[in-house]
């Protein structure tokens, strides 16, 4: 894999500012926010009257803890446009969360939102390795998910070509990737994977592609799939994280020189760790639910948002900012099997360290008997594997490392559904209520 560290002098002074400078400018920043929101937005207003606080009260970074929490149904309850802090003529764009699981959130951006967007994502992209000029093939999804327009805002920004492929018609991808040569891809990591099973398909060699990095993101993966996806396509293989409440892809992104955790953009973005169970803030370094504060937004503020996700703050390294852990997952996306928290990716860990599998997986929940039950179904990689020695060796694994009893079903290449953009990990087949 070639070194595709960017150029010191090519980055943002705030990448290499000291910590004060950082914490000056997010003071002022916040206050601005917190202000913003207050004055604009009648939700805010009520829960910081209802919690005694007003946006005067904070001096330093550390009284934020004293505002209260914004969480998803806040914004469900103010659907559609409820939280924008500024009039309908000032948006100019709107973005919608899928709404798989209700109501769909809404947010919106005024043209200033849309620049710092484009500029934390070329940020990113920057941070990945491409330089002015690169190709990019882009298959996270156009539309209301941010995904697809939102990295096309900061390809733009950076300068890049980009191809707008969006999510689907997996042949298609392939054959533009052997045509036109990208050196980057923007995709789910799960849809990765169905394009690496494509190029099999074809009879194409993937680690003979264009491609010398794959910005990966918009659900959990772990290190093990890195492995797997550097090796299969013999590229670099880094982390992009963010969500449509606070902006969108490029929150925080991991450098391609360091691959240790995601830079949280933290001159836009003001992370705190939570206990999930108490909602008191942990120190740096301590596992917990990870929390956000938009410092420069105008359109959507948002103050102290619960994102659910699981992580931890990291010192900065190849940049000033602070880092996140690789998200282990979602709270919501916990299995609590006979008292054992489990997530997907333990279960992906696991699968990827079984030679012979696929790293294809979906986990199935049932309730015979009243008692929860587990099954992984997932798939063999070629038909000289031995199905049965595998599903044993996994559930073996599962039950060592995780302390789980679970079945295994190892079906036939391609029998595990594939995903073209977030893929379904948790099939819950349990009884309602
Ligand atoms: O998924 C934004 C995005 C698009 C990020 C493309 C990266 C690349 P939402 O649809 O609002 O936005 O979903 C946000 O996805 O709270 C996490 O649970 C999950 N997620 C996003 N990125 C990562 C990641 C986009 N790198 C939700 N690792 C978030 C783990 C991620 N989970």
């Amino acid at each position: 894999m070639k070194d595709l560290t960017p150029a010191q002098n090519s980055l943002d002074p705030i990448e290499i500012a000291s910590r004060d400078e950082i914490t000056a400018l997010q003071t002022e920043r916040l206050r601005w926010s917190l202000n913003h929101a207050y004055k604009n937005v009648p939700f805010y207003r009520q829960s910081f009257d209802a919690a005694g606080v007003h946006p005067d009260d904070l001096s330093s970074l550390e009284d934020l803890s004293k505002f209260p929490f914004t969480v998803k149904t806040d914004l469900r309850e103010n659907y559609p446009f409820g939280m924008f802090a500024v009039p309908r003529d000032q948006i100019a764009r709107i973005h919608a969360s899928s709404g798989t699981t209700g109501q769909p959130t809404v947010v919106g951006y005024t043209q200033t939102d849309l620049d710092h967007w484009g500029s934390v994502v070329a940020r990113s992209l920057r941070a990945a390795g491409l330089t002015p000029g690169d190709l990019l093939h882009n298959a996270y999804g156009y539309g209301l998910f941010t995904g697809g327009l939102g990295i096309h805002l900061g390809a733009d920004a950076l300068g890049l070509a980009t191809v707008p492929i969006s999510g689907g018609m997996t042949p298609r991808q392939v054959r533009l990737i052997e045509d036109f040569q990208p050196k980057g891809i923007t995709v789910t990591p799960s849809y990765a994977l169905s394009i690496l099973d494509e190029y099999h398909k074809q009879g194409l060699d993937p680690r003979a592609s264009s491609l010398q990095v794959g910005i990966f993101g918009a659900e959990p993966w772990t290190n093990a799939m890195r492995a797997e996806i550097e090796q299969a396509f013999d590229m670099h293989a880094v982390d992009i994280y963010g969500l449509s409440e606070v902006m969108g892809p490029g929150v925080s992104m991991e450098c391609v020189e360091s691959k240790d955790g995601l830079h949280i953009w933290e001159d836009h973005f003001y992370p705190e760790i939570i206990n999930p169970e108490t909602g008191a803030p942990v120190e740096d370094g301590e596992q917990g639910e990870l929390v956000f504060t938009s410092l420069t937004k105008e359109a959507f503020p948002i103050i102290r948002y619960r994102t659910r996700d699981l992580t931890r703050l990291l010192p900065g390294t190849a940049r000033a900012m602070r880092r996140m852990e690789k998200v282990t997952g979602r709270s919501d996306d916990m299995i609590i099997l006979r008292g054992v928290n489990v997530f997907p990716t333990q279960i992906e860990e696991a699968l990827m360290a079984v030679p012979g599998l696929a790293p294809h997986f979906q986990i199935e929940l049932t309730r015979p008997d009243r008692m929860d039950q587990m099954r992984i179904l997932c798939e063999t990689a070629d038909t000289s594997v031995d199905a049965a020695g595998c599903a044993k060796a996994l559930s073996a694994s599962v039950k060592q490392t995780i302390g789980i009893s679970v079945k295994v079903d190892v079906g036939s290449t391609g029998s595990v559904a594939r995903s073209e953009g977030k893929a379904v990990r948790i099939v819950d087949n349990r009884p309602k209520g």
